[in-house]
């Protein structure tokens, strides 16, 4: 058996959808966190953001792994390589590709809140690559990291967190959560993050509102999974994606905007609650990070920058970084 699936039980309790929705959707300022948009649909609807022309990040990291893989691996040659919200591990071959090459040869831990993505392309995986074992571990990487069964070998880590995720997180959530990944690693094991970086307006707003619609519908999916969820009747055509680039936060803000007043009935919760045309639900933030925000982030989280990968004119990096 090349595959094994864990299922990682929380190490604190989060709030389910039920409690999110209750503190979030009932009263204004609207908002959900964007874990919910992982469901089958949403998980599809994102590799297919991936694809568009104008979803440039996935491409940027992509072309950076080409190039930098067998720099990274020769490096840390790791004994195990730990991925933080794998998705479909597309850009992680690269790093597989040159494990291959170098006659490295990790097992695979990749964690996953979807986990048929991550099952389906773990599978894939060890069909591809005859030495690679995969640990396929499911759960909430908000509910903490202390209860991955992570190997205690010795063997050096290298965790991967990567498609500028980071930035989906409020800058408070994302010391404390480069923190608990500081906590798991011991001295050799590295990091390889992923971070999206400043740029022009209208190439940030138009990653985020794909001419063809996919990040449209991935937004409005939000409202399949409340609904089917928690019972809600929220009007999917009551609703329309809007994504703006905040320029004092730096980031992108996803909100879904009701095009007309009514009312939405949430039977779990048992309760409903009005929204007026014109009203906003916050769905996702997408931190968009410069030089110093990078510097500023690894150093309160004790970490230090080994290599620096930016991609073109400073539109995407990957850092690697080591604990102190
Ligand atoms: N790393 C991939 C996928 C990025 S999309 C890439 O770069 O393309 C973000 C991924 O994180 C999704 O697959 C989603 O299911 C997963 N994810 C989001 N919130 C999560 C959470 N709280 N716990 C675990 N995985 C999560
Ligand atoms: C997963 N995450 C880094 C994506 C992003 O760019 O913030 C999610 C996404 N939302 C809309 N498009 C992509």
């Amino acid at each position: 058996m090349r595959l094994a699936h864990h299922r990682v039980a929380p190490e604190r309790r989060v709030p389910d959808l039920a409690e999110d929705a209750r503190a979030g959707l009932l009263a204004p300022p609207r908002s959900m966190p964007p874990k919910y948009f992982y469901d089958e649909r949403g998980s599809r609807l994102f590799e297919a953001i991936c694809d568009t022309p104008e979803y440039y990040p996935t491409r940027a990291e992509a072309a950076l792994l080409t190039d930098v893989s067998e720099r990274v691996i020769a490096d840390i040659r790791p004994a195990h390589v730990v991925e933080l919200g794998s998705g479909n591990s597309h850009k992680t071959r690269h790093l597989f590709a040159a494990c291959e090459r170098l006659g490295i040869h990790p097992r695979y831990w990749p964690f996953e809140v979807s986990p048929q993505i991550m099952l389906d392309s773990a599978a894939a995986l060890i069909a591809d690559y005859d030495w690679l074992h995969v640990e396929a571990m499911s759960g909430d990487y908000t509910a903490g990291l202390g209860n991955l069964p992570l190997p205690g070998d010795g063997g050096r880590r290298l965790i991967l967190f990567l498609g500028g995720t980071i930035g989906n997180f409020e800058p408070a959530q994302a010391d404390a959560f480069l923190a608990e990944i500081v906590s798991l690693m011991a001295p050799g094991d590295a990091l390889l993050l992923g971070l999206d970086r400043v740029k022009d307006v209208a190439t940030l707003e138009a990653a985020y509102d794909d001419a063809a619609g996919y990040t449209a519908a991935f937004n409005k999916n939000l409202i399949n999974v409340i609904n089917r969820e928690l019972g809600g009747d929220m009007p999917v055509a009551g609703y329309r994606h809007r994504a703006v680039f905040d320029r004092t936060l730096s980031r992108i803000e996803m909100r879904l905007v009701a095009e007309y007043a009514h009312r939405v009935r949430l039977e779990a919760l048992g309760a409903d609650f009005e929204i007026a045309a014109g009203e906003e639900i916050l769905t996702e933030i997408s931190r968009k990070f410069s030089q110093e925000a990078i510097t500023g982030l690894l150093g309160r989280a004790g970490l230090r920058q080994t290599a620096h990968y930016p991609y073109g004119d400073d539109q995407y990096s990957l850092v690697l970084a080591v604990r102190d």
